[in-house]
């Protein structure tokens, strides 16, 4: 590593309600598909962290579980995931919807993240959907609250993100990095694998199933030509097995072969994905299944 006595590294959590586009906004600035992302709220479920490296500066991003008001074992877990963040951050991004902001759901996590006193940015999203009047009354809006910058923008049109990472930098400490600057996240292979199944059953399906989705990889071997992946996708009930797999099965096909797209995309290799489906009743309000299904 090249001496740098300017060099920054620090820890950012992303907060928001559901949906507003947190994990679009980590994996854009990274330029890389860290976490998943659909159009259903819910999506993300851990702290997934995304870290960015150059010879100036390690930003370890955490994107984080929409914040909402708990009704179920897996919810608590996931508010659970979003106040750690909150409490190994040196900056906390707030980020919202220029289209429904200012919701019940944002103005608790204000609060929240009111009585934190560490440096905080808002990101007013989405203003593509908006027009400039309604955007510059809800700058105002957040304005009223203690950031240091309120910025707007529409991360899916965003191209240049090179300002925001300037701004981003300037709140953290001069420190060394954290993690080898060649990691990009500390997650394991299994854990993206088991998303990228979950990613597709949030897009191919409705309401009810995604949710009552998890996805458990029990094996990964890796061999000379090929991956070898075996996963569990757990569900609550057995008339959900049925929508799952499909008529004649082409439901799970898909899921599968868009799984092994995604999955070769990231390794490289040829991946050869075996699916398994299994019942655990109410999974998402027991708190020992949520500990076997890696919740912890
Ligand atoms: N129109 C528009 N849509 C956006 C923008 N940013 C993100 N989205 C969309 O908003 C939806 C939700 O994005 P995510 O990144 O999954 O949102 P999230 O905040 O991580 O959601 P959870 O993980 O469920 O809390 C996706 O369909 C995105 O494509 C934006 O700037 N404009
Ligand atoms: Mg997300």
């Amino acid at each position: 590593m090249v001496e740098n006595s300017n060099f920054r590294c620090g820890f950012v959590s992303i907060v928001g309600k559901p949906n507003v586009g947190k994990s679009t906004l980590m994996n854009k600035i990274l330029k890389e598909k860290i976490s998943i992302i659909s159009p259903k709220p819910q999506t993300t479920r851990h702290q997934i962290k995304g870290i960015l490296n150059d010879e100036n500066r390690q930003i370890i991003f955490l994107d984080t579980p929409g914040y909402l008001k708990p009704r179920y074992e897996l919810q608590k877990k996931m508010l659970e995931y979003l106040q750690n963040s909150l409490k190994d951050s040196d900056l906390i991004i707030f980020i919202t919807d220029a289209k429904t902001f200012p919701t019940d759901y944002d103005k608790e996590l204000l609060q929240l993240i009111e009585q934190i006193k560490l440096p905080k940015l808002a990101i007013l999203n989405k203003i593509d959907l908006v027009d400039k009047a309604t955007e510059e009354i809800k700058i105002r809006q957040l304005q009223q609250y203690d950031f240091e910058k309120v910025l707007s923008l529409s991360v899916l049109e965003t191209v240049d993100f090179g300002p925001l990472i300037e701004t981003i930098s300037a709140y953290l400490p001069l420190n060394p990095p954290f993690y080898d600057q060649e990691t990009i996240s500390d997650l394991p292979m299994r854990f993206f694998v088991q998303e990228i199944i979950r990613e597709q059953i949030f897009h191919i399906f409705r309401q009810e199933i995604p949710y009552a989705t998890t996805v458990v990889v029990e094996s990964y071997k890796e061999l000379p030509n090929k991956i070898e992946i075996a996963a569990n996708i757990w569900l609550e009930r057995k008339s959900q097995k049925m929508i799952i797999i499909g008529r004649n099965g082409e439901m799970i096909k898909k899921i599968r072969e868009n799984s092994e797209k995604e999955i070769h995309n990231l390794v490289g290799k040829r991946v050869v994905l075996h699916l398994w489906i299994k019942i655990k009743p109410n999974w998402r309000k027991k708190k020992n299944a949520l500990k076997e299904f890696g919740y912890r």
